[in-house]
């Protein structure tokens, strides 16, 4: 049996309010043709399917066109909810769905029902555990109020139905943050939400543990990976290289993984220098169609920079002004390194994770001068 995990599709999110759906379609064809030829029996993915709990029209047409190509060609395909989804409106016509191949797992009445899928004289059992806040499932299944305790009992219904379903191998699908990954930049976020975060350890019972989420692909223990997700949706993830995991079970349920690297991406470029620099015809020729983050260096200002780099760079996407040779008092508060970063960084982090976006231009800098008045209170106290 073969097996594709992916995760974190966000269909439906923008970059800097440029609409990726163009190119999220053609990954999709890509996954498509990718699961043709590598004849994928099933198709796993962990969570945040949409970036909206109200998708939009176009990211609903999109995964309903999605599924019922891959239904046609007889895929089984197993979903849960991600903390971006609306577990209700993903699940809508599930238990209609089960009946073409597509298993979504968005509620916590689920978790601990398998979905059995034999392909191959291989059979695997599926164990999907949906998003679930902690503060309204914790007094429904008595458990304190934090995602550890929550996934731990999740993990206890799972491992009881083990010696009710005879299968070569239980994978399990998860939406969390792991401890155990690889630092990288986009892992901050688990420092500032250690009460957020949970051992991979807790999945140890399984074959294999499906994780989304974060959004590097990567393993966090021999039997735990991140498929990470489909396109690069920050500068954060300008390094990434977007993938997904390809299983391979024998009948005996031993599991073979290998990496697939997506050919269609979203090409990120932080390019600093002075105008001139930037403005390089190599960088233009390279860079041209990159949603490109440029920061200008030059002493002073350049006249019109915005202008000149908007038409080298159509996806000019962030610009920022940092000259170089000024010390760091004669520098703005919002452009001054030091304490206020870091701490922008902790509360960025924070409404990411509490509203599900980053912080628009206009409060992060709002943001700044807050953190500045309250340094030189306290400077002045
Ligand atoms: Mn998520």
């Amino acid at each position: 049996m073969r097996i594709l995990h992916t995760s974190d599709w966000h269909l439906g999110r923008k970059f800097h309010g440029t609409s990726l759906h163009e190119t999220m379609s053609r990954l999709l064809d890509e996954m498509i043709n990718l699961i043709d030829e590598e004849k994928i029996d099933v198709l796993l993915i962990s969570g945040d399917v949409y970036d909206q709990a109200m998708p939009r029209n176009e990211s609903v047409l999109l995964l309903s066109q999605t599924l019922t190509r891959l239904a046609k060609r007889g895929v089984e395909i197993v979903i849960i909810s991600g903390n971006h989804d609306s577990a209700t409106r993903l699940g809508f016509g599930s238990q209609l769905m089960k009946g073409a191949g597509v298993h979504l797992v968005t509620s916590q009445t689920e978790v601990g029902q398998p979905i059995l899928i034999e392909k191959q004289g291989v059979s695997v059992a599926f164990y999907g555990i949906p998003y679930l806040e902690p503060r309204p499932i914790a007094e429904r299944w008595e458990v304190e109020p934090s995602h550890q305790a929550v996934l731990t009992e999740a993990m206890r219904r799972i491992q009881a139905d083990f010696s009710q379903t005879p299968a070569n191998a239980r994978i399990v699908l998860a939406h969390c943050f792991a401890q155990g990954a690889r630092p990288s930049d986009s892992e901050r976020n688990i420092q500032v939400g250690g009460a957020f975060s949970v051992p991979a350890s807790l999945f140890e019972a399984a074959d294999y543990t499906a994780l989304g989420h974060l959004h590097g692909m990567q393993q966090v223990a021999p039997s735990v990976r991140y498929s990470g997700s489909l396109l690069a949706y920050s500068y954060s993830e300008e390094k990434h290289r977007k993938g997904a995991w390809i299983l391979d079970l024998d009948t005996q349920g031993k599991i073979q993984v290998s990496d697939y690297r997506w050919k269609t991406r979203l090409e990120l470029k932080s390019l600093t220098g002075t105008l001139a620099e930037v403005l390089d015809p190599q960088l233009q020729e390279a860079y041209g169609q990159a949603f490109v983050r440029v920061t200008l260096t030059d002493p002073e200002r350049p006249a019109k920079a915005h202008d000149k780099l908007k038409a080298a760079y159509p996806y000019l996407m962030e610009f920022h002004y940092q000259p170089s040779g000024r010390t760091e008092s004669q520098r703005p508060a919002y452009q001054r390194r030091g304490q206020e970063e870091d701490q922008m960084e902790v509360i960025a982090s924070f409404y990411q994770h509490v509203r599900d976006r980053a912080l628009k231009e206009e409060e992060k800098n709002y943001l700044l001068k807050v953190l500045e008045q309250v340094r030189q209170k306290r400077a002045e106290a």
